[in-house]
């Protein structure tokens, strides 16, 4: 018998409609009765919460990290998070950035609710039960599990508000399949090493800055009028900037303030090519974070100046290559 532990945050997957809108309010015990457990796993269920994932915080996500953490030392087979769609791929990176343990920590969530005429939560649980259970997904770290796909934590995105194929992994892929009940391996990418990020402590300060046509400066300095140790650039196509942004880059990076670029563009990486855009980033000092998304690279900054206030660079490099 595999075990396996249910920790449910609450999400659109425990949700009701109530006259206020959809409000989450199923506990994980109702969550597994609907799903039921694979055969030949033992499930146990607990909460951490019950609340929609746009209303978490990063200490409510250390805490759930921490929670996945003692379940695998209590000596289960894999965990199953169930959490809110609009934020579980930054939960689930922050879960992946810490996780040392072959054992799988699997997300899942659904995009109609608990109450709904057809609900798809049911089935990514149950979905997300056997991947934790499986053989094939250990060794993976944090897999996202939805609509028959599991993804590897780092790089997956929520492409879609509201239909059931919620998530994708652009330029990635998919790393198992579902299939009536049995699981496939597609890919196994290589995994970097786990941080020794302290869990109790607060991450700093890092803030997502948008890219757009005419943007000036405005946004990045009062980022770090608000307390940012460091910033993300959310790009313009593969990693450009205007004007006034490339300038104050370089004004950050003198100060100290580490700027990580990424691109508005779900698919592709960014790169330093153009005069005046990538190009005078680089050459202020700005890092580019390959293919990661802002909201993920947002965090790996945080990790990074948490690890090393002093040399976050040292955990860039480790991660995003020199
Ligand atoms: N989008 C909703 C969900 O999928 C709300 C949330 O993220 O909690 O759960």
């Amino acid at each position: 018998m595999r075990r396996v532990h249910l920790l449910a945050t609450g999400g659109t997957i425990a949700s009701r409609r109530t006259a206020d809108g959809l409000s989450a309010a199923v506990p994980a015990a109702g969550l597994l009765a609907a799903a039921g457990a694979p055969e030949g796993v033992d499930v146990t269920a607990g909460d951490l919460t019950t609340i929609a994932s746009f209303a978490l915080t990063l200490p409510d996500v250390r805490r759930l990290v921490a929670d996945v953490r003692a379940r695998l030392t209590a000596g289960v087979d894999g965990v199953v998070v169930t959490h809110g769609t609009d934020t579980m791929e930054e939960s689930a990176f922050l879960a992946d950035l810490v996780h040392d343990d072959d054992r799988p920590v699997v997300f899942t969530g659904a995009q109609r609710p608990f109450d709904a005429p057809s609900p798809d939560g049911p089935g990514n649980l149950a979905a997300a039960l056997r991947v934790a259970a499986s053989p094939l997904a250990r060794g993976l770290g944090v897999l996202l599990c939805f609509d028959g796909l599991a993804f590897a934590a780092r790089g997956v995105r929520k492409v879609d508000t509201l239909r059931s194929a919620a998530f994708a992994a652009p330029g990635r892929g998919p790393l198992l399949r579902l299939a009536e009940g049995s699981v496939l391996p597609l890919a196994r990418p290589v995994r970097p090493a786990a941080l020794p990020l302290d869990l109790d402590a607060e991450l700093p300060r890092v803030d997502v800055v948008p890219c757009y046509l005419g943007a000036d400066d405005a946004l990045l300095h009062a980022a770090v009028a608000a307390g940012a140790a460091g910033v993300v650039l959310e790009a313009l196509g593969a990693g450009n900037v205007p004007p006034a942004i490339a300038a104050a880059t370089g004004d950050l990076v003198a100060r100290g303030i580490p700027v990580l670029v990424c691109s508005r563009v779900p698919a592709g990486p960014v790169a330093p090519l153009y005069a005046g855009g990538g190009a005078a980033l680089a050459r202020a000092g700005a890092r580019f974070a390959g293919d990661l998304g802002p909201w993920q690279a947002r965090l790996l900054l945080a990790a990074a100046l948490a690890v090393d206030p002093g040399d976050p660079q040292r955990v860039l490099t480790d991660r995003l290559g020199p």
